[in-house]
């Protein structure tokens, strides 16, 4: 079998690898059909598969290369398989939703099936060298939500090749060599977030060979509902480099069946990509998606008779068969032969696959029949019990959720019994919610050494002359210090890069650490987080900008699905230690005065959020930060860049610890709970209180999540007993949130003497000019009031109304 094939031009390729490729090609679609067959049969709960995607994919793994990354979606099993990072083994294992990392190291059945990732990180947390593995960024289902990240994914092959100071990080890059190969579906190229990082990729010649699979569909929706003239070849032209040049992609449209053009137009596409740094878009066409689009529909119901027909004639796999035939590489029969052997291979596969997921809760299940049969002889209960344990043994593919719910029935049947054997199914029942909390929830933060809460607190120190500075200043000092101290971190947003930003944190730093370190981006607020989530990826320490916190909202998506859930969802395989620097809470007018924390905290949890009432603060949020591998949003006071503060003189090491309240004012009658600007206001308020003879005890929460780990808050109401929430988000935000964790979580409502009370903005935006600020926005006025007014409830006579 030496024999080659001549037709491909830039390659030829040894007929035993052809007959490889269609073998693979064939379980891959054995793999689909089986996939179907066992959510139909209940076995799985949904289904969704690459049949119809296997050849392009398979030509997609000769150009992968250890060290290049994968950005793609749930239609590339055939690409895992080929490239060697996912087996059939850990295929079905996911589809059946088996918690195990070992079995199903993707996401340990935190993800539904086909959605797929490699291991970028040992279990300690700490990176392997990603540079021996062909990597694959941990899927995610909303369609084009893999497109932000693939920016910094090929990004960082520019940074680690351009970068001086990064070139001995050998355990990420190999000089900038890698490619990042993204993947989307024809219908997603009518997301918004395509064009944008289309855009992003080509303005920072990223090295990306991006793959549209066209099947002329998005469900049920064809292309001409999808974009205009139902062509994305057509509109992509505007992208398409000039010969000679290194502005724009090189644009490949191929058929989805035609192998000998696919594999050449990958490896031609990879290769300028790798060295030139030039990316490509190779739009297949021609592609067909035989079972549909999912287990949860039938696309009968949708495509017609003809195009049906079409999509069997055109079958990649069946296609590919007739070439290899035709060109005198196989026969028929012999065919036929192999493929009897792979589908007998593959239903082995999932056979065991089925069999070491349902084992071990079979397994459960017994143990759980031998307590209640312990139990049964001391229970006058024995009819029902044995009722229970007949029907979960009737179960025929229990699920532990069976298990426990029988646990509940027959300690309830027994609850007034006093049978010693019930300890034991009770310990049980204990053992197995921890062990499957911990199969479902771990990994929302980190678990390593580099964790932020271990981060150790090292306090500012300042000097009798340390001098008064402007806050930005402040921040200017922390950062050059960072760049100084740590080659991996890289600055970038808007106005970041010449400007320094616009409220000049980074003035001077471009000059000082080149264009690379800290750079401009385009208006792209989804792509700029997506950038950073891609390097992090890959080694880097990102702190990209988003100018204003009112436009998060632009990046809030990605930050939710993607960043938030990277180390999650990949159970602890992958991390993107991101850090996002924002401005917020007080400026002017509705979009520069934003504080709509709690929008942000509701969606972003795996991703801690931080809201430093000053300069200082936040650079020892920024410092703790850049030594830990967990993501976060910082959130600056936008009118304190120009307010004065005293330098510390450690400003390049202090450190500010993530979870902690500060008490920034001591008092006995009533403790104020606030962040960001409105510390400051509050400050002003309890002044006032004061000097009507009421001391307010204010806390600074300065992280919003996590919140008050060590319970700073509640100490301060226990000597107080009163309690007001306050801040600049919208009733029922933020403040209902700080109230439950403390009353509910700290058991604060058992110290409480008076009502609990909170005090936030307006529901509307802020208004424009200092005036309308004034009445959308807590107050000092109103500050006032609203504790003065709690105070005369305790004890009138001493704090009668004056004011109305
Ligand atoms: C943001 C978002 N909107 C809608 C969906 C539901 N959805 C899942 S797949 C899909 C169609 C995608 O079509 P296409 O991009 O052509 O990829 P294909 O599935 O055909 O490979 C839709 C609408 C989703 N997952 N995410």
């Amino acid at each position: 079998m030496t024999k080659t094939v001549e037709k491909l031009k830039e390659v030829s390729l040894p007929v035993s690898e052809i007959i490889q490729d269609y073998r693979l090609a064939f379980k891959s679609r054995r793999a689909s059909l089986i996939g179907r067959r066992e959510v139909m049969s209940g076995k799985a709960k949904f289904g969704i598969f690459g049949d119809g995607k296997e050849l392009p994919q398979i030509a997609m793994a000769k150009a992968f290369k250890p060290g290049d990354f994968r950005s793609g979606y749930y239609r590339d099993q055939t690409l895992m398989f080929a490239i060697g990072e996912t087996t059939l083994a850990q295929f079905f294992a996911q589809l059946y939703a088996h918690a195990d990392v070992d079995a199903e190291p993707a996401t340990a059945g935190r993800a539904m099936n086909a959605h797929f990732a490699t291991r970028s990180l040992h279990p300690d947390g700490t990176w392997k060298n990603l540079t021996e593995i062909r990597n694959s960024s941990v899927d995610l289902s909303p369609t084009g939500s893999q497109m932000p990240r693939l920016v910094g994914l090929g990004y960082a092959s520019v940074l680690y090749r351009e970068l001086e100071e990064l070139q001995n990080l050998r355990q990420f890059s190999n000089r900038g060599n890698e490619v990042a190969f993204g993947t989307v579906g024809n219908a997603t190229t009518a997301e918004g977030m395509f064009w944008e990082a289309i855009n992003a990729i080509g303005v920072l010649k990223a090295p990306v060979v991006l793959s549209i699979w066209d099947d002329e569909y998005g469900i049920s929706v064809p292309n001409q509902y999808q974009m205009v003239k139902a062509d994305i070849s057509e509109l992509l032209q505007g992208f398409k480099r000039e010969p000679d040049t290194r502005e724009g992609f090189d644009l490949y449209q191929v058929r989805g069946w035609d192998y000998p053009a696919l594999v050449e137009t990958y490896l031609k596409a990879a290769r300028i990509a790798r060295e030139d740094h030039v990316p490509s878009i190779i739009h297949v066409v021609e592609l067909t998606q035989p079972q549909g689009h999912s287990t949860s529909g039938s696309q009968e119901r949708y495509k017609s008779k003809d195009r049906l027909q079409w999509e069997e004639e055109h079958d990649c796999i069946r296609r590919f068969r007739r070439w290899i035939v035709e060109q005198g590489i196989s026969t028929d029969e012999e065919l036929d032969e192999m493929e009897q052997a792979d589908r007998e291979e593959v239903e082995e596969i999932r056979k065991a696959a089925w069999d070491a997921y349902l084992n071990p809760i079979r397994q459960e299940r017994r143990e759980v029949v031998d307590l209640i049969n312990s139990i049964m002889p001391s229970s006058a209960k024995t009819d029902e019990l044995s009722e229970i344990k007949s029907r979960l043994m009737a179960i025929q593919n229990p699920l532990r959720r069976d298990i426990l719910s029988s646990i509940r029935d027959v300690l309830i049947a027994v609850r007034n019994e006093d049978i010693p054997a019930k300890s034991e199914l009770i310990g049980w029942k204990r053992e197995s919610e921890n062990i499957n909390q911990e199969k479902i929830s771990t990994h929302l933060h980190s678990q390593s050494e580099e964790a932020a809460l271990k981060v150790p607190e090292i306090k500012p120190k300042f000097a009798e002359n340390s001098p008064t500075v402007y806050g930005f200043e402040v921040l200017n000092a922390c950062f050059d210090a960072a760049f100084g101290r740590d080659p991996r971190v890289i600055a970038f947003g808007e106005d970041v890069g010449r400007l320094g930003d616009v409220n000049q944190g980074f003035k001077g730093l471009q000059e000082k650490y080149g264009k690379l370190r800290v750079s401009d981006t385009g208006i792209r607020e989804c792509t700029i987080v997506g950038q950073a989530i891609g390097m992090a990826m890959r080694g880097l320490r990102p702190i990209a900008e988003i100018q204003y916190l009112d436009y998060l909202l632009y990046a809030l998506q990605i930050i939710s699905d993607d960043l938030a859930t990277v180390h999650w969802r990949s159970a602890g395989g992958q991390k993107a230690p991101v850090i996002i620097r924002t401005r917020g809470h007080r400026l002017e007018g509705i979009w520069h005065s934003g504080s709509l924390l709690a929008g942000v905290i509701d969606f972003v949890r795996g991703v801690y959020v931080l809201v430093p009432r000053n300069m200082t603060q936040a650079a020892g949020f920024y410092n703790t930060l850049l030594q830990s591998d967990d993501p976060a949003i910082v959130v600056e006071v936008l009118n304190g860049y120009r307010l004065r503060e005293k330098l510390p003189e450690n400003i390049h090491e202090f450190t500010v610890p993530i979870g902690i309240p500060e008490v920034i004012r001591e008092g006995t009658d009533i403790t104020l709970v606030t962040y960001g600007a409105l510390c400051r206001i509050t400050m002003e308020a309890t002044n006032l209180l004061s000097k009507v003879g009421i001391e307010c005890e204010v806390v600074d929460v300065r992280s919003l999540l996590p919140f008050d780990i060590t319970g700073v808050i509640l100490e301060s109401l226990k000597k107080t007993n009163r309690i007001l929430f306050l801040d600049e988000d919208v009733p029922g935000g933020t403040t209902a949130y700080m109230m439950q964790e403390v009353l509910e979580k700290q058991s604060g409502y058992y110290w409480l003497d008076s009502e609990p009370r909170t005090l936030a903005s307006r529901p509307h935006r802020p208004a424009y000019g200092s005036d309308g600020d004034y009445f959308s926005k807590p107050n000092v006025e109103q500050i006032f009031e609203t504790v003065y007014e709690i105070m005369n409830e305790v004890d009138p006579e001493a704090y009668p109304i004056f004011y109305n």
